[in-house]
């Protein structure tokens, strides 16, 4: 392309400086009907045309349907934070988490793009490009990373008061690892051992998180904010915004208003220092 351009660039350049101070015979001959027909309408269409279809081609490659394994994610932008849901090919749910991305090195991802209030914009700069999320619409993003790592992305499309706080953590790992890792994410939400994770569940219970929180494989099946089956395997808190610790959890949970002014968790800033710190006890557990 660059080369069909710079060919064409030269051409025009050379006719326009023999239009503006080539000799008159040259001048006249580019002057006359049929060159201009030939040079000026008939060319550009065929150059145009070709390029139309061969532009058309590209895109058809790119939309092509990832082969097997590819692993097929769906993300939706929520005011604010990530609700993730990974799928087989055939569309069934393998599982849901939040605000973590976990894809295999060197194998193709489709990425399905959706938001259910707002437009939000999914960026992680080291897996590619941003592609909005716009309601209503459904938005394919096709990668392949290549190296491993955890890498950040964030909200690039301003979605409201506390857009700045809807980051995300990418999370690459080699093929072995992320087997591993899809298979623990499958699991119903681990039961409660100590006797302190024993109180932070029936605290989850008592204070109505399941009308918002799902724990796979319990009564709770909220699924108004992030899926926590497996939340204590999460890097970080809250899009992102805090990393996830025992005093962040409790912070969390006692000042969520406080930190994330606007989003749909009420501060449960009721409950007692230790209440607090059975539930965080119980949800770190979760991993
Ligand atoms: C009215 C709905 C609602 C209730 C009730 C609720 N939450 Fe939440 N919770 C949310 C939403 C929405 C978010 C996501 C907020 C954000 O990041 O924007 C959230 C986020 C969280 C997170 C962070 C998850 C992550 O991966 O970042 C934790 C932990 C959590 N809630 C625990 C609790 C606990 C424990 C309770 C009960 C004491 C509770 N929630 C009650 C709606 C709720
Ligand atoms: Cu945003």
């Amino acid at each position: 392309m660059f080369a069909g351009a710079a060919v064409v660039f030269i051409s025009v350049m050379v006719l326009v400086a023999i239009a503006v101070s080539g000799p008159v015979t040259l001048r006249q001959s580019l002057a006359n009907w049929s060159a201009i027909m030939w040079g000026g309408v008939a060319f550009p269409i065929v150059v145009l045309t070709a390029l139309l279809l061969w532009g058309f081609f590209i895109v058809h490659d790119l939309r092509t349907e990832a082969a097997p394994p590819a692993v097929h994610v769906e993300i939706s932008g929520e005011q604010w934070w990530w609700r993730i849901t990974y799928r087989d090919p055939q569309g069934g749910v393998l599982f849901k988490t939040a605000n973590e991305l976990h894809l295999p090195a060197g194998v193709p991802a489709v990425i399905t793009l959706m938001s259910p209030d707002v437009i939000h914009s999914f960026w992680v700069p080291a897996l590619a490009g941003k592609l909005d999320m716009i309601p209503g619409r459904v938005n394919r993003l096709l990668v392949e990373p290549t190296r491993t790592g955890v890498y950040r992305g964030q909200c690039a499309e301003y979605c409201g008061g506390s857009h700045a706080l809807m980051a995300l953590v990418a999370v690459v790992h080699d093929r072995a690892q992320f087997s591993a890792w899809s298979a623990r994410q499958s699991m119903p939400a681990r039961d409660p051992l100590t006797e302190e994770e024993k109180r932070g569940r029936a605290l989850f219970d008592s204070n109505g998180c399941g009308a918002c929180h799902a724990l796979r494989g319990t009564p709770s099946m909220g699924e108004v904010g992030p899926d926590l089956t497996h939340v204590g395997s999460r890097l970080t808190l809250g899009a992102a915004s805090f990393p996830n610790n025992l005093g962040t959890l409790a912070g969390w949970i006692s000042s969520a208003q406080h930190l994330k002014p606007g989003n749909r968790m009420p501060s449960f800033d009721r409950l007692s220092g230790a209440e607090l710190r059975a539930l965080a006890t119980y949800l770190k557990a979760l991993e």
